[in-house]
């Protein structure tokens, strides 16, 4: 039992004190060692599809940190990508791909090369499994179906999705037939990435609070259910924790509706509020703001003994609400593992 990942006990159910840690984007633009090595590649897509950079980035912060899990190093945005969509980042402006928005478009895309395509992530996660030691849980990832539609109708990020929302209204046959087509391809890949060694599946769906209620069915609980109800299937030992950023009051029906195994909380739930609608077995995740990682100081241990105390006697990991920002400080991650740690 020593080596078997703390992160996967709690996710079992167990309840640990000190909590597992692990930190969303906790790879990525914060690090000077990661700044560095993404200066010498321009393209972004080829950087998450170049497996010697993907396992190099996604090592670095357990380097520094005594993290309790390993995040694969690489995109939501290469689903589309692998489906045959236009997909570039561009410096400072995010995601930009050539909008989905008619039966045309949606002709030219296809699962014919998708898994040959994102091979390189299989690579990536089978090289990662050799080199992490037991105790470590190697976590891979997708976007939820909803989050990967609105970025490939829109065509971008966007602050209202509007875009992607007017589909459902206007064409909601071919929105289903896109919906349907990302369900399968997200199916096909993170039962991939269970074949090539994740041991924990976590959902981004960093767009759900942007969808009206009457919509909610359709657009999140239903595809999100399908893929859950396909992985339990497939892979009935692995965990998924679901992260539906910004739904507020419709966690419980999400829970409910979706038959999610566990839930990544953002920093925008009031706990008192939340928890007594929640089954006190529901593993949960998260919920430190960001920004409070950023400030650092007292803050950060006022914050977090915050949230310890709210989530006591539930299984719960620690993490934050969203991700790590560029603007943190790496020593303030090196303080909140301190923090964390000393309990128990
Ligand atoms: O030049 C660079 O270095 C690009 C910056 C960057 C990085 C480091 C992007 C572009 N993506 C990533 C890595 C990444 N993205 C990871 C692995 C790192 C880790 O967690 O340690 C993960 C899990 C993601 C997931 C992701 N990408 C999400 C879901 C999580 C979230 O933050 O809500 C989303 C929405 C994206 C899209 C995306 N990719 C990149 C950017 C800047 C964005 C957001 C664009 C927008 O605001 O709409």
């Amino acid at each position: 039992m020593e080596s078997y990942p703390k992160l996967l006990q709690v996710l079992k159910g167990n309840i640990l004190s000190p909590a597992p840690v692990w930190l969303m984007r906790q790879a990525g633009r914060y690090l000077p060692e990661y700044r560095a090595l993404r200066q010498k590649y321009s393209d972004f897509l080829q950087f998450c599809l170049t497996p010697d950079l993907a396992v190099e980035a996604t090592l670095q912060p357990l380097r520094r940190y005594d993290l309790d899990a390993a995040i694969l190093f690489s995109d939501i945005l290469v689903i589309p990508h692998a489906l045959g969509q236009r997909v570039a980042f561009h410096e400072g402006k995010g995601p930009q791909l050539l909008p989905l928005r008619s039966q045309q478009d949606f002709s030219r895309l296809g699962l014919d090369r998708f898994l040959e395509t994102l091979s390189p992530v299989f690579e990536t996660l089978r090289r990662l499994r050799v080199s992490l030691s037991p105790e470590k849980a190697l976590i891979g990832f997708a976007g939820a179906p909803w989050t990967i539609f609105a970025y490939m109708v829109e065509g971008g990020g966007s602050r209202t999705f509007s875009q992607a929302l007017q589909l459902w209204y206007r064409d909601p046959a071919l929105a289903r037939l896109v919906m349907d087509l990302i369900c399968e391809a997200t199916e096909k890949y993170l039962v991939a990435q269970v074949a090539a060694g994740a041991q924990v599946l976590q959902l981004f769906d960093s767009w759900a609070g942007v969808v009206p209620s009457p919509l909610m069915e359709q657009v999140i609980y239903a595809p999100t259910r399908r893929l859950l109800d396909f992985l339990r299937q497939e892979q009935p030992d692995i965990p998924v924790i679901c992260f539906p950023k910004g739904i507020g009051e419709k966690i419980p029906t999400y829970v409910e509706a979706t038959g999610v195994t566990a839930l990544s909380l953002d920093t925008c739930v009031d706990l008192n509020v939340l928890l007594p609608q929640l089954s006190p077995r529901l593993p949960l995740q998260g919920g430190l703001d960001p920004q409070v990682l950023v400030a650092g100081g007292q803050i950060l241990e006022q914050e977090i003994r915050r949230l310890e105390k709210s989530l006591a006697g539930r299984p719960y990991i620690f993490n934050l609400g969203h991700g790590v920002v560029p603007e943190t400080p790496p020593e303030h991650v090196a303080q909140l593992m301190r923090i964390v740690r000393d309990r128990g």
